[in-house]
């Protein structure tokens, strides 16, 4: 079609791939397919579908479709819309700075700790600061786990201690000399106004000024977190959603024995 509303129709006749020119996959390669919802706040009737459409071509969208017109409450409308994306991005031209490890098993990781640091391992972790948060951290924590993936505390080789939330950074600190820690969890979820920056760094001078920073893996994790984040501001790693404790255990131990902490 090619009037004013259809125009600019997408070819998708080369079905090749192409990472330098990636885009969406829909339902053939280089369709550029891809679904978005929004709500609007107007009534839902068959303007509301018509303004949502007209919305979508805005957007850069390219032969949208509603594909759902639903009213949430009187005066607000949700949308979901098909439609194919004009962009392509070169995939080869990305370089992202992540976690360099092998994750082991739990039984992996049992026995390369009994192999090559030949004693259990002290994991303190906590929320710190003023962050509530405590779910992310007993995820990797919790004996039971998360998503199917067993938290430390069911490790044999593992000594664990959950500090939990609102976790002082010099009582953290303080606890890891107590109990000899060699790998210090840190927690952090909420990020307005870079409040997690500013307790992360708050952590790692209070550890430097200790002599602690040296001795220890520090870690730090958290929706938002990211590792290159977490490289910026002195830890170890950083680890974000979809990251479990074996893949966080595995950095740990790995990196204990390489700088030799064992
Ligand atoms: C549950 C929840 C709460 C609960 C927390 C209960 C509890 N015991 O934890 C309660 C109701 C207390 C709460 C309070 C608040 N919350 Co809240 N909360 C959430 C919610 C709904 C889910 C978070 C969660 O549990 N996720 C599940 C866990 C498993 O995911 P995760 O944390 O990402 O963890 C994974 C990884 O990130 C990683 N990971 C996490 N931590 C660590 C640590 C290490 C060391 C490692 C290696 C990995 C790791 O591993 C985990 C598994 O993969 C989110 C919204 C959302 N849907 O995400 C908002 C959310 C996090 N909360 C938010 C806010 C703003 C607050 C409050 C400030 C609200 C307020 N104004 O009072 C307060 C916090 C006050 C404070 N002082 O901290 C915002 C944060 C926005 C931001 N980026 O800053 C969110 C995103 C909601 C929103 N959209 O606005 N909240």
């Amino acid at each position: 079609m090619s009037s004013g509303l259809y125009s600019t129709k997408k070819s998708s006749t080369d079905l090749t791939l192409n990472l330098s020119k990636l885009c969406p996959y829909g339902d053939t390669m280089n369709d550029a397919k891809v679904q978005i919802s929004f709500t609007l706040p107007i009534t839902c009737n068959a303007k509301a579908t018509e303004t949502a459409r007209l919305y979508a071509k805005k957007m850069g969208l390219i032969e949208p479709n509603v594909a759902l017109s639903q009213r949430l409450d009187e005066g607000f409308t949700f949308f979901v819309v098909y439609g194919s994306c004009a962009h392509t991005i070169d995939y080869n031209a990305i370089t992202v700075n992540d976690v360099e490890s092998t994750t082991m098993t739990m039984d992996e990781t049992n026995k390369y700790i009994e192999d090559n640091i030949g004693r259990k391992v002290v994991v303190v972790g906590a929320s710190t600061g003023t962050d509530a948060h405590t779910v992310g951290i007993d995820a990797i924590l919790n004996r039971k786990g998360f998503a199917g993936h067993y938290g430390l505390e069911r490790y044999d080789m593992v000594t664990t201690y959950n500090l939990g939330s609102q976790v002082d950074n010099a009582d953290f600190i303080e606890f890891a000399k107590k109990v000899n820690a060699d790998i210090l969890l840190v927690s952090q979820t909420v990020t307005q106004k870079d409040i997690h920056i500013a307790n992360l760094t708050n952590l790692v001078e209070l550890l430097e000024a200790d002599g602690l920073r040296s001795k220890v893996v520090l870690i730090c994790g958290g929706a938002r977190i990211t590792h290159e984040l977490a490289k910026e501001l002195g830890y170890d790693a950083g680890f974000g959603v979809g990251k479990y404790a074996d893949d966080v255990i595995s950095f740990a131990v790995q990196e204990m024995v390489e700088r030799k902490l064992v």
